[in-house]
């Protein structure tokens, strides 16, 4: 039998952790077009538009939703390429990366 074979394993291994996980949150304000911050989701987390609309709009009615979860440096890289998105063109448009509880 060669060593790349697979064979039961005879000894105990640890498993491997994780990585912690954190969620990217979209605020809700009362400045950023409803059309604009859809169009903001679905290029930046490549989502559908109905997905984008569902997300969009629970962060307008509870005042923020989870957009989706990440390994912390790409959560924080894409809140904040969403965010400069919107600041690029005047907007408030807040998007931010949470530890996952
Ligand atoms: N509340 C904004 C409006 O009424 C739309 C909006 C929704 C803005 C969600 C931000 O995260 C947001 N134009």
């Amino acid at each position: 039998m060669s060593d790349t074979d697979t064979k039961p394993r005879t000894t105990t291994r640890k498993k491997v952790a994780r990585p912690p996980l954190y969620k990217v949150m979209l605020v809700n304000d009362d400045f950023t077009p409803r059309q604009f911050v859809v169009r903001v989701l679905k290029a930046e987390f490549r989502i559908t538009e109905d997905q984008a609309n569902r997300i969009m709009i629970t962060a307008h009615t509870k005042g923020s939703c989870v957009v989706a979860v990440f390994t912390r440096e790409v959560a924080e890289t894409k809140a904040k390429r969403a965010s400069d998105m919107a600041r690029g063109e005047g907007f408030p448009l807040l998007f931010t990366a949470e530890p996952e509880e």
